[in-house]
């Protein structure tokens, strides 16, 4: 079975989330494959701070579940883009890129995060290609712990106070871009997060594309199940269902 989850933006703060992913992580059969799809973490400095953000248990409940024969895919999202290779190496995860295709029995599946695709946010798009390139990275991760978090504090800020002047529209997904990259890729199936507004839409195509929004873990999880036989989706104590 393939599971996909996303948004669970896990932070010492929030214990409860954590509960959470190890009741889900419960529910997983070895050799399943579970995609996280960005912001697992509410937000991350790189892996040497793991210890410093207070996610040491997030990275044993990785470790256990990868080493009981689950199969982890981790793409990363606007708040754990930094997540890198050494973690992934600690816990047995593997990266996958934004804009990876899996294939569910000959059915061609588009996996994103989903922020790239909210292209009317202009702001969002310019800090996203700042943080995004290798200069500014390597800038970033050498300097201290604690000015990481110094900044990433404020980056937080900002965006909180930026988006009470955004409007919900300009925050969504842009649909011709969405139109755009499903093509580009040969899919009729797109699966994201980041917006938290989970849904099963269909796209205007001639054989019936779907794009479809996992939702956060607030107040309770949101995750898919795909088959050859279909999408199911949960978020908020709903279950919607696609037969492909
Ligand atoms: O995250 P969310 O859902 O609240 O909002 C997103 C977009 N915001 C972001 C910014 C992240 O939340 C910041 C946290 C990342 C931490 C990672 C590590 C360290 C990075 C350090 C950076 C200096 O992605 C938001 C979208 C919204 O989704 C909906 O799609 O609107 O986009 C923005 O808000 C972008 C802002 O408009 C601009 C961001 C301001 C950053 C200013 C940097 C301040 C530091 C200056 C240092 C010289
Ligand atoms: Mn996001």
């Amino acid at each position: 079975m393939i599971h996909l989850i996303s948004d669970l933006h896990l932070s010492p703060d929030r214990p409860e989330l954590l509960s959470q992913f190890d009741a889900f992580a419960g529910t997983l059969s070895v050799g399943d494959d579970l995609y996280i799809l960005g912001d697992l973490f509410e937000y991350w400095l790189g892996d040497d701070a793991v210890e410093f953000l207070g996610h040491g248990a997030v990275e044993r409940l990785l470790t256990s579940l990868s080493q009981r024969g689950i199969n982890i895919f981790f793409l990363s999202g606007n708040r754990d883009f930094l997540l890198g290779q050494h973690f992934a190496d600690r816990c047995g995860i593997q990266l996958i890129a934004d804009e990876h295709v899996i294939r569910v029995d000959g059915r061609r599946v588009l996996l994103m995060h989903g922020d790239s695709l909210c292209t009317d946010d202009l702001p969002h798009q310019a800090f996203r290609k700042l943080v995004r390139s290798a200069d500014w990275q390597r800038a970033f991760l050498d300097k201290s712990v604690a000015e990481r978090d110094g900044l990433a504090k404020l980056a937080r800020y900002r965006s909180e106070d930026d988006k009470t002047q955004k409007t919900m529209e300009i925050m969504d997904v842009n649909q011709q871009a969405v139109e755009e990259i499903m093509h580009s890729h040969g899919v009729d199936t797109l699966i994201h997060g980041h917006t938290h507004r989970p849904a099963i839409h269909r796209c205007d195509s001639p054989h019936g594309a779907h794009r479809i929004v996992l939702g956060d873990w607030t107040p309770e999880p949101s995750w898919i199940r795909l088959s050859a036989a279909g999408v199911e989706l949960a978020f908020s104590g709903n279950l919607r269902r696609l037969d492909f």
